[in-house]
């Protein structure tokens, strides 16, 4: 690995305490990073049939259904999710299609989910003041803050080789000779996430990108640009550069229907053009609350904390059907669910010492025809779970307790509130969008972006956060810090070096 020779000043002095939580002061003091496995469910086969590395390939979720993944040698042939599989083959002659395993009639991910222990075990021990927050199946948020500030370690010795700077054509190598104090933090970030990465590589087998910003929205928006195995990081003076390319759906908070409500309302399409709408309007549309938030967002400020969470807030199980029709079927299928996560319930028992105290069932009729109920989960019993449930919907489905009244295109089973009190790692909820919402807000119906359970619930159980919108409890803005990466790039197009 190339050395980079790299002045840096003392490090500011800095609580030594590890919080449990990540920082939740001002965005601007913290360094903030995203993970993302590459085409991961197809690094997971691929590692498991090696000849197979650098030859197309993709996973296929059912005998006669759709790609769920796809590597990047199959992307070039114009093959992505949701491909068919005729599709492919006749788009790709030579690829090599996985199909996900069955129990009990629906997706087993248990090798998936194992593969993802791996690579969070790298992330646990990389260091004890890296806080590491499961965002998904493939995916983690760390705060880099203490480390960059604890006068433990150096990275100084790690490159930055291979990082881009978003929003500029430069490598973040190019930047380095005089950096500012205040944007160093960022390349000593950038530094410890390449050695993360090269050390899940080496532990796993499995190539990863990422993002490195001041929050988690940045982080996460450009941890997609160098994909695959590659990793951005995104300066505030790269900000307005960024955003003016950012539709606004593709942003943390905005992928759904209040992006779209935005889109449509105010004309744009933009996270610049966001930025631009007078406080007023946004006032009058949505209220201070939220409005204040959306601004933020506009300006590229989100403060939510990375949390400590590595164990899963729920764990699910669920499935699409073509329309059930007839109660038995829904009382089949509750009682496979129920299997399912009250095996996965178990082992998470023996392994964290910690227990689900509720189970929710959300039915789904048509398209935007759904409803959930929430019970206690009074034992590890599947026997009872059904029958409580059964009890539940018996009276909302059916009239004659056989037929039903609308047939059913979707069933999930979600069972979480866990007790931490055994919890060997701290387990902290984050705020859901709904609880920010609570207070009447006229959006309050468009708080998701994603179906809580996506397709097959290809990637749901690791933790329903990753289909959740999340907003910050109370925004603060970092101060405005005009960028020497900003200067430098005007220097370097002065000169001619950037067309
Ligand atoms: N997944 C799924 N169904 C979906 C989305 C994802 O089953 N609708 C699974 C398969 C993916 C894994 O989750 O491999 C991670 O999803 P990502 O969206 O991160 O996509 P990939 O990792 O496959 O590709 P990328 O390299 O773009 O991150
Ligand atoms: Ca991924
Ligand atoms: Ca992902």
């Amino acid at each position: 690995m190339e050395t980079v020779t790299w002045c840096k000043s003392a490090p500011a002095p800095h609580a030594s305490v590890v919080p449990k939580a990540g920082h939740m002061t001002m965005s601007g003091d913290r360094i903030i990073a995203l993970l993302d496995m590459d085409c991961f469910y197809v690094q997971v086969e691929q590692r498991a049939e090696p000849e197979t590395w650098g030859r197309p390939c993709a996973v296929v979720q059912y005998t006669g259904g759709g790609v769920i993944a796809v590597n990047y040698e199959a992307r070039e042939c114009g093959i992505k999710r949701g491909s068919s599989v005729p599709d492919c083959k006749s788009k790709c002659p030579n690829i090599r299609l996985f199909y996900v395993p069955e129990l009990r009639g629906k997706a087993d991910l248990t090798k998936y989910r194992n593969a993802s222990s791996e690579v969070f075990d790298v992330l646990l021990t990389f260091d004890p003041n890296l806080v590491v927050e499961r965002a998904s199946i493939d995916e983690a948020f760390l705060d880099l803050t203490d480390i960059i500030h604890s006068a433990t370690r150096s990275f100084d010795h790690v490159s930055v080789a291979g990082v881009s700077v978003a929003g500029t054509d430069h490598s973040l190598h190019d930047l380095m000779s005089a950096v500012s104090e205040e944007d160093e933090r960022l390349v000593t970030g950038s530094q410890i996430v390449n050695l993360i990465r090269d050390q899940v590589k080496e532990a796993t087998n499995f190539t990863c990108s990422a993002g490195v910003s001041y929050n988690k929205v940045l982080a996460k928006l450009c941890a997609g640009f160098k994909k695959p195995n590659g990793q951005s990081v995104l300066p505030p003076s790269s900000l307005n550069a960024v955003f003016a390319q950012t539709p606004i759906g593709k942003v943390r908070g905005l992928g759904g229907k209040l992006g779209q409500e935005l889109k449509v309302q105010f004309g744009i399409e933009t996270m610049l053009q966001l930025q631009k709408v007078p406080k007023y309007l946004l006032e009058a549309a949505y209220g201070q609350k939220t409005s204040h938030w959306i601004r933020e967002l506009g300006n590229g400020n989100d403060n939510e904390p990375v949390t400590s969470r590595i164990v899963n807030k729920s764990v699910g199980s669920g499935k699409n059907f073509n329309g059930l029709q007839k109660m038995e079927e829904v009382r089949y299928w509750i009682t496979q669910f129920a299997s399912e996560i009250i095996e996965r319930l178990t082992q998470e028992k023996n392994t964290n010492g910690r227990m689900a105290t509720n189970v929710t069932i959300t039915v789904r009729h048509a398209k935007k025809q759904s409803f959930s109920r929430t019970i206690p989960l009074k034992e590890y019993n599947v026997q009872t779970v059904t029958q409580d449930l059964e009890k539940e919907l018996i009276p909302r489905l059916t009239k004659d307790g056989q037929h039903l009244l609308q047939p059913i295109i979707s069933l999930s089973l979600i069972s979480g509130k866990f007790t931490d009190n055994q919890t060997k790692r701290a387990v902290h909820q984050t705020p859901r969008i709904d609880s920010f919402f609570s207070t009447g807000d006229p959006i309050a119906s468009s708080s998701t972006s994603e179906p809580l359970v996506p397709q097959d619930l290809g990637e749901e159980d690791d933790s329903q956060d990753s289909c959740i919108e999340v907003v910050p409890t109370s925004p603060v803005s970092p101060p405005q810090r005009r960028g020497f990466f900003y200067r430098k790039t005007l220097e370097l197009v002065r000169s001619g070096s950037v067309s």
